[in-house]
């Protein structure tokens, strides 16, 4: 199995729950190196640019709301089978089907406050981790 990087981000829920560390510990425990890690505010349209795939869809003026209405960690993850790793330890996008055991079912309380992103391919993890921190 080949060594891979994803992007992640803890939403601003999450850090607002001053828990950023139980997350972290999640990734530790399960084998996934923080490589880049920084607490940031992101601008309107950082977050814009970033779900630009979401722009037709009607949630995404309260997704660029919600991801702007604190800050957040942002981290690029290395190991293993990391992309799809990290999406299972993230648990389903809405935290009421989220499995036991996954970030979003212990600490997100909705759909839109889902405590933390993840690169949902491998194309995906490249541009995300190139958007905030460069090649
Ligand atoms: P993410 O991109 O944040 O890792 O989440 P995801 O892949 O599980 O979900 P995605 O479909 O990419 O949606 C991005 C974020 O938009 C919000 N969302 N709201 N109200 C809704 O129906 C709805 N659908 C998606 C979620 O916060 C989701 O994480
Ligand atoms: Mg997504």
């Amino acid at each position: 199995m080949a060594i891979e990087r994803t992007f992640s981000i803890i939403k601003p829920d999450a850090v607002a729950k001053n828990v950023i560390g139980k997350i972290v510990s999640r990734f530790e425990s399960n084998g996934l190196k923080i490589v880049e890690m920084q607490l940031k505010q992101l601008s309107r349209e950082e977050a814009e640019g970033f779900y630009a795939e979401h722009k037709e869809r009607p949630f995404f003026g309260d997704l660029v709301e919600f991801m702007t209405s604190g800050p957040v960690v942002v981290q690029v993850l290395e190991g293993e089978n990391a992309i799809t790793l990290n999406r299972d330890l993230m648990g389903a996008t809405n935290p009421q089907e989220a499995a036991e055991g996954t970030i979003r079912r212990d600490f997100a309380q909705s759909i839109d406050a889902n405590a933390v992103h993840g690169s949902d391919s491998a194309t995906s993890a490249e541009r995300e981790i190139a958007y905030f921190f460069g090649k």
